[in-house]
């Protein structure tokens, strides 16, 4: 049995070798990204059993991709190279603060071929948790309404759903995200969203009313993800926030977010008490973001004990 599988598309991201505006940066690094994908990365690092259900297209870039996954160990029996797709690409523009922009050329998905009757539902059924993201919905527009399915299938089976907004304006608008991700929610057990992702989904900035908001949900856990403040948890209608790890220098922040979900994650599937999940997941976060590249710095459980000062670091 599988602790934990996703839906999402995966693309091969250029990382530039250069800082600054993409139109000067001459060289790339051919790496791997997609949210989805990366929690998964994460998820495998750290010790849980891990599956990925995607298409990609039958060429060098999706090969590469599907035997990259493999090698970390993810279950890949439910990704299929597709003819006459090209694999998603995007291009990363990343300044001297490690902020990052990004350019997607995603407008075919592979994941068109990604349709309601495809889904596996028996792989689904028999996960522990399905992890999914406003990203894969935000390709295109069918991709709604199949993980619109994913997620009753998933609920009525009694698979816990995680589910982070994710919401790139580059993809869809905010009204598109909101009417969307409102459909999902009632199908979410834990909610990993940005401070401004829940703006967009409950359509105010006034925190008091979105705390009312989410009162309508069967959440079993609501998490605020807070960059490099940390992330707080929901309690009795209150947040309680567990500040971040000190960072001394900030490399690359994609995939933060993704390395966050993945601990809290493995926390839940090891049932450890919120206070540690948070602690655990805010070093991951804080690792991820020390590193070059979307997943690259996704660390293995090993590493996050070291980090943590649990495990002693000998180095030679
Ligand atoms: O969360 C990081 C991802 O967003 C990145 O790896 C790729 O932008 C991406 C996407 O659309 O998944």
């Amino acid at each position: 049995q599988l602790d934990i599988i996703t839906i999402g598309d995966g693309m091969i991201t250029f990382d530039p070798i250069a800082k600054g505006p993409l139109r000067f940066v001459n060289h790339f690094e051919r790496k791997i990204g997609g949210a989805e994908l990366n929690v998964m990365i994460g998820c495998a690092r750290l010790g849980m059993k891990s599956g990925w259900i995607s298409r990609l297209g039958r060429d060098e870039f999706g090969r590469h991709i599907i035997n990259t996954i493999r090698g970390e160990g993810i279950d890949v029996s439910e990704v299929q190279l597709v003819e006459n797709y090209a694999t998603s690409l995007n291009f990363k523009e990343i300044h001297e603060s490690g902020k990052a922009r990004t350019f997607y050329y995603r407008q075919k998905s592979p994941t068109e071929t990604l349709t309601i009757d495809q889904l596996p539902i028996d792989y689904i059924q028999s996960a522990k948790i399905i992890h999914l993201s406003g990203v894969f919905p935000s390709i295109r527009q069918q991709n709604r309404e199949v993980l619109f399915q994913t997620l009753k299938i998933a609920h009525t089976s009694g698979v816990k759903v995680s589910f982070d907004p994710n919401i790139r304006l580059k993809l869809w608008s905010k009204e598109e995200a909101r009417q969307t991700i409102l459909t999902y929610l009632p199908y979410v057990d834990y909610l990993l969203a940005g401070r401004e992702e829940l703006e967009i989904i409950f359509n105010t900035t006034d925190m008091t009313i979105i705390l009312e908001l989410l009162k309508k949900y069967a959440f079993e856990q609501v998490i605020l993800k807070d960059g490099a403040s940390g992330a707080s948890y929901l309690s009795h209608g209150q947040w309680v926030h567990v500040p971040g790890e000190k960072v001394d220098k900030v490399v690359d922040t994609v995939g933060a977010g993704d390395g966050f979900s993945a601990a809290f994650l493995c926390g839940i599937l090891k049932g450890w008490h919120i206070d540690k999940i948070m602690k655990f997941a805010n070093a991951v976060g804080a690792m991820v973001v020390q590193v070059q590249g979307d997943n690259e710095g996704l660390p293995y459980y090993e590493d996050v004990e070291v980090y943590l000062g649990l495990r002693e670091n000998i180095e030679r």
